[in-house]
């Protein structure tokens, strides 16, 4: 196994943060060791090479949850008190080559109510548990790394920079970027000239993989060992829904004492999100990991399932499918990487010309994944993974319109269309499940996509941080109608006889109690399609194929302390 190579800044040192370094930690062997792996790794690949040899897949089970029910009431309330001994790290290095968006994928609108970017978002969501996480005690201060890449780096930074941390304090946040390797040409691996300047050597960035050696060479997991922490939450750069399922999630981690808990979401077939699997080898050994989308099918295939990655009786794959949402408990995390130095077992996936494997559409290079971090566990390790249901958990954007538009129906579409749409649904879904009347969605085609339009609510993390916190803040007869728009910006909502016609908005300080109330009917924000070749609109908005006319609203916002009723008759 080939260890990857990794290169560390870190950024703002503090208290959690590791000493600032500038060195790169190079690739073991240097280039040398890169290019006989890559010869390896091209020669098995061209020859077909089973890398499951030897191992039979068969369906793990795990623990599954429902929002909302009591089980997950539970786990939620055990992950927020565990949340103040939590750590986070955002992988966010990726180019987002299927998304074709410009800018940094952090930095795209989760949705465009609020216009609240991916990163205010997460920032936000943190800060939510920190704050409810140590109530009443001291207040912990949830560290948070993010990994970049020199695709990212700058732009990450500045976003940050720019926007005063979304009010996290910059203490708290430390940047770890990856280093890129060399592209390759042929299965020789010869090294690929960058197209721009035939002087320099075509690079790409090595997988997410590297945020494991990144956070054992930072030296970060021992100074927040030191401070007592116990888990670390790895999530990726778009994904809307996530902190819905996060208390849940470590409060599954916490109670059954997981080293490891992936998140998982039922798979439909073929989705391009791994499945995990249960690997068992001829010679007795076991492990549950999750197997890449574009292995799967052939695993299956080479042990029995003569139809490969299909869907059973139930509609989706019998594989959960992997949300690369990965909780990890500190303590054996880092007695794992003292040994391996944070190494992850690399492949490589060249998109050959033709039949013949000889060569390549495009360069290609090494990767490594962070879900193969517990492929080198012993068998006695606690693995395990939760399934949530995919409406709270897992929306992401991935795929431009033109691909999302040619998904196969039923599947879903990773667009930043359907991305936004989802916390919608999930959002009104929920306030339904807390006693608001809301009525069916209707279904609308965006960019070659039909999703469901719900009413468009949205609020602040720290308003909605669970199920529970949302109960206790809406009371009476509540109503929404689907073309409405809600949003709370504020801690402090109590909504009580609410109907909603129209366009709402409330804004209110930490220190501000709102009691929202009464009969708001107004013309609201209607839904315009964009087309997404429309130059004369922003990319944001192309890219999801829709555009909200701010037709009529009311905008209330309450910054002084106190206690205010806003109740229309
Ligand atoms: N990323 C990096 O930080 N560095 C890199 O070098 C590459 C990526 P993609 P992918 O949950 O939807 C993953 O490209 O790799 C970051 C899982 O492997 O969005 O195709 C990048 O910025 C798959 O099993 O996804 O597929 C982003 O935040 C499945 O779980 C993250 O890594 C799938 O995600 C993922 O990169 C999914």
């Amino acid at each position: 196994m080939a260890n990857p190579i990794c290169l560390t800044i870190g950024l703002l040192p503090a208290s959690t943060t590791p000493r600032r370094k500038h060195s790169s930690i190079s690739y073991p062997g240097g280039l040398v060791a890169y290019i006989k792996n890559a010869k390896r790794l091209l020669a098995d690949s061209k020859a077909g090479t089973n890398p499951f040899d030897g191992f039979t897949p068969s369906v793990p089970t795990g623990e599954t949850l429902a929002f909302g029910d009591e089980n997950f009431i539970k786990f939620e309330e055990a992950g927020v008190r565990e949340a103040k001994r939590a750590a986070f790290v955002l992988v966010a290095g990726g180019l987002g080559e299927r998304l074709g968006y410009n800018g940094i994928k952090v930095a795209l609108p989760a949705e465009t109510t609020t216009g609240t970017c991916f990163l205010q978002h997460y920032i936000e969501s943190i800060l939510a548990l920190q704050e409810a996480s140590s109530e009443g005690e001291s207040k912990a201060q949830i560290p948070f790394v993010i990994m970049t890449s020199d695709d990212t780096h700058g732009r990450t930074l500045e976003l940050l920079e720019s926007n005063s941390y979304f009010g996290m304090k910059s203490t708290q946040v430390t940047l770890l970027k990856q280093e890129k390797v060399a592209c390759l040409d042929d299965n020789d691996a010869r090294l690929a000239l960058d197209p721009k300047n035939r002087y320099r050597i075509q690079t790409k960035p090595h997988g997410h993989g590297d945020v494991h050696s990144l956070l054992h060479s930072s030296g970060i997991l021992k100074v927040w060992h030191d401070a007592g922490l116990k888990w670390v939450l790895f999530f990726q750069d778009t994904n809307g829904l996530l902190f819905k399922a996060i208390p849940s999630a470590l409060g599954v981690s916490s109670t059954k004492q997981y080293q490891v808990n992936s998140l998982a979401v039922p798979r439909k077939a073929k989705e391009a999100i791994g499945g995990i699997t249960r690997l068992t080898h001829s010679d007795g050994r076991s492990m549950v990991i999750n197997v890449e989308y574009n292995q799967l099918d052939p695993l299956l295939r080479a042990s029995g399932y003569p139809d490969g990655d299909v869907n059973s009786e139930t509609g989706f794959s019998p594989f959960p499918g992997n949300i690369n949402q990965l909780i990890l408990e500190l303590g054996p995390y880092m007695e794992e990487l003292a040994k391996t130095g944070g190494a992850i077992q690399e492949f490589v996936n060249p998109k050959y010309k033709d039949a013949s494997k000889t060569a390549f559409k495009s360069s290609t290079r090494l990767e490594c994944m962070m879900q193969d971090y517990p492929k080198t566990l012993p068998p006695t390790a606690r693995v395990g993974f939760t399934v949530m249901e995919t409406w709270f958990a897992y929306a992401p954007v991935k795929n431009n319109a033109e691909d999302a538009a040619k998904v196969p129906k039923g599947n879903p579409y990773h667009s930043a269309t359907s991305g936004e749409m989802a916390i919608y649904r999930a959002n009104s879904i929920i306030l339904k499940k807390a006693g608001f009347q809301v009525p069916d969605p209707v279904l609308q085609v965006f960019n070659g996509q039909e999703v469901e339009v719900w009413p468009r609510v949205t609020w602040k993390p720290k308003w909605g941080l669970t199920f529970s916190l949302i109960k206790s803040k809406v009371s009476g007869n509540c109503s929404i109608s689907q073309r409405s728009t809600l949003a709370i910006k504020g801690q402090k909502v109590f909504i009580e006889n609410l109907s909603l016609d129209g366009a709402l908005i409330i804004e209110s300080a930490n220190d501000a109690e709102v009691n929202v109330g009464g009969s708001v009917q107004n013309k609201g924000w209607t839904i315009e399609p964009v087309d997404y070749k429309d130059s004369s609109e922003p990319e944001v908005l192309r890219i999801r194929g829709f555009k909200f006319n701010k037709v009529e609203q009311v905008e209330e916002k309450y910054s002084e302390p106190g206690k205010f009723q806003f109740k229309k008759a």
